[in-house]
């Protein structure tokens, strides 16, 4: 679990990193199981399919439900009863892909900010390959104003972005393999494109809810994560049996439809993902 002082800073800054979640063993081998499963289902699993991975992936679904995140996320919110959402977050060596600034709450379509985001890095993240920035205390000022503007290299969903910010007091968040960080769904972060060599991989369980989360829009597909009961209006889901099964496929493709229908209300176009 969180120290008082880590808890403290979370509220303060809206983020607290790093905390180490897997030796470099260890997400070596998630790194490992995640390139063969890309290798071996490249339909499913590509930068415009990669939502909700943990529903057909049973090793990214114990990631999920790894005993330190939960630990961590039980001292930032009230009565974990779910994850939401998944999202791997992969760039491509010397790619232009870059994150614009937002607030995750933003069009997350549930009623409360009772909830936190876990980033799990994969590979080193830094500031040359494009890790996550965030901006430091912009949680306390509620939602602001964003506007859709999509972009080929902008990898975030409508490429909401938000207006009259000064990305100059944006934090970089340099990460080792197996480490993550955890940020409030109403902190603007954002990421530039990886300068490197290499891959940036990450996966963001976005979010961990409370247990007085409900829904405000749409329908919301829900990965039990402790011994609270999930609210019956989430559509509990089960830990995958095996990798990439019809059911759990076609489980995952009604999830991200569910998940595209929230994430897209009112905008003017809708991307895969
Ligand atoms: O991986 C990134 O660069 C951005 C991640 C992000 O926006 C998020 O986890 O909410």
């Amino acid at each position: 679990m969180l120290s008082r002082q880590q808890v403290a800073h979370y509220q303060e800054h809206g983020w607290i990193a790093p905390i180490q979640v897997l030796n470099s063993g260890e997400a070596d081998q998630v790194l490992d199981a995640l390139t063969n499963a890309e290798a071996a289902y490249p339909e499913d699993l590509n930068s415009g399919n990669r939502n909700n991975a943990h529903l057909v992936l049973p090793f990214l679904a114990d990631l999920a439900i790894h005993p330190v995140i939960l630990a961590c996320v039980a001292s930032l919110i009230n009565q974990p009863t779910a994850l939401l959402n998944s999202v791997l977050f992969i760039k491509e060596p010397e790619g232009a892909e870059y994150v614009s600034w937002h607030q995750d709450g933003t069009y997350m379509g549930v009623d409360s900010t009772d909830m936190v985001t876990a980033w799990l890095a994969l590979t080193h993240s830094t500031s040359n390959n494009g890790c996550v920035a965030m901006a430091s205390g912009s949680h306390q000022d509620g939602i602001r104003p964003h506007s859709d503007h999509y972009g080929a290299d902008n990898i975030l969903t409508r490429g909401q972005n938000v207006e009259g910010f000064d990305a100059d007091s944006a934090v970089d968040i340099v990460l080792a393999p197996g480490q993550m960080s955890l940020h409030h769904p109403h902190l603007i972060h954002g990421s530039g494109p990886n300068r490197s060599t290499g891959r940036r991989v990450g996966v963001a369980f976005q979010s961990y809810i409370g247990a007085a989360v409900r829904p405000s829009r749409g329908k919301h597909y829900a990965l039990p994560v402790g011994d609270t009961p999930v609210d019956p209006a989430f559509v509990v889901v089960p830990h995958p049996e095996g990798e990439l099964t019809n059911h759990a496929r076609t489980l995952r493709a009604a999830a991200n439809a569910a998940l595209s229908d929230v994430l897209y209300y009112g905008a003017a176009e809708r991307r895969s993902y």
